[in-house]
């Protein structure tokens, strides 16, 4: 049976050990339409970019905003949004949004021990929390992702003897989503099996932080139009900066980076 997502947990959670695994989040369907946009995403990118492989090392694609409409409901799923609010800011943006496919017998680029942030910060102040976001069963065989808890508070890296010691591996289901800490040391696995591991990582981060993509130029006007106002502010609408005088002193709701916003 799936575990209640309390606040008071996760935050505990989130501030001690840096992570904390919010079980069946997205629903089924949701789940399936994810799969095959990322599938196709992929596809796509290996067919369109030159010397894809050396660069995108085993299918990580960057930037799915827009590549299909189910990346961008888990991004309106309101028990995702309320974690982010809760933990690092209701004006919180983000960072980036990657998909990962671990492919059979196969690690990737995000294999090797790395954190997501490159800047050590103070735990009173998180600055970037991320979402990994499972699609398919993750476990040993297939390459769950290792963490190791507490780790948020290291500056350094911890020595790769002493991960591989302590760190924990990652078990979910398809549709529940682990919440970490930017600064968390960690890797994904070897996938071991016949079948490739999807997952989907998005990185939230405070609102006056630099996107790792400008989404606000990068996705088309036509699509930020119709997304809802939770997601546009999501992807930065709220803070863009203004490019003259005049559009510095425009009026209060048509200004683009607009008040309170952290
Ligand atoms: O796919 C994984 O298991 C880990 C993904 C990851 O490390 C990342 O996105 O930073």
């Amino acid at each position: 049976m799936k575990k209640k997502i309390s606040l008071e947990e996760t935050r505990y959670s989130i501030k001690t050990l840096g992570f904390c695994k919010l079980e069946g989040v997205l629903k089924n369907e949701l789940i399936l339409s994810l799969k095959a946009e990322l599938d196709l995403a992929i596809e796509q990118d290996r067919q369109e970019i030159e010397n894809y492989d050396s660069y995108h090392f085993n299918d990580i694609v960057h930037q799915l905003i827009g590549r299909g409409e189910s990346f961008l409901d888990v991004l309106a799923n309101p028990t995702l949004n309320l974690i982010v609010d809760e933990i690092l800011s209701p004006t919180a943006i983000i960072h980036s949004y990657n998909g990962v496919k671990l492919m059979p017998y196969q690690g990737n680029n995000a294999s090797k021990l790395h954190r997501d942030c490159p800047r050590f910060y103070n735990q009173d102040y998180p600055l970037m929390l991320q979402a990994l976001v499972c699609l398919d069963e993750f476990k040993t065989e297939n390459g769950g992702t290792m963490l190791l808890p507490g780790s948020h508070h290291l500056e350094e890296a911890p020595s790769s003897d002493y991960f591989e010691t302590k760190a924990v591996r990652i078990t979910a289901e398809p549709g529940d989503i682990v919440m970490f800490d930017s600064l968390m040391w960690h890797c994904g696995g070897k996938n071991l099996t016949k079948l490739p591991r999807r997952g989907i990582t998005i990185v939230y981060s405070r609102s006056f932080m630099k996107q790792q993509i400008d989404l606000c130029r990068a996705i088309p006007s036509s699509l930020i139009n119709s997304m809802d106002k939770v997601v546009r502010q999501r992807i930065g609408m709220d803070v863009r900066v203004p490019a003259s005088f005049s559009e510095f002193s425009l009026p209060q709701e048509k200004r683009l980076y607009k008040a309170n916003q952290g």
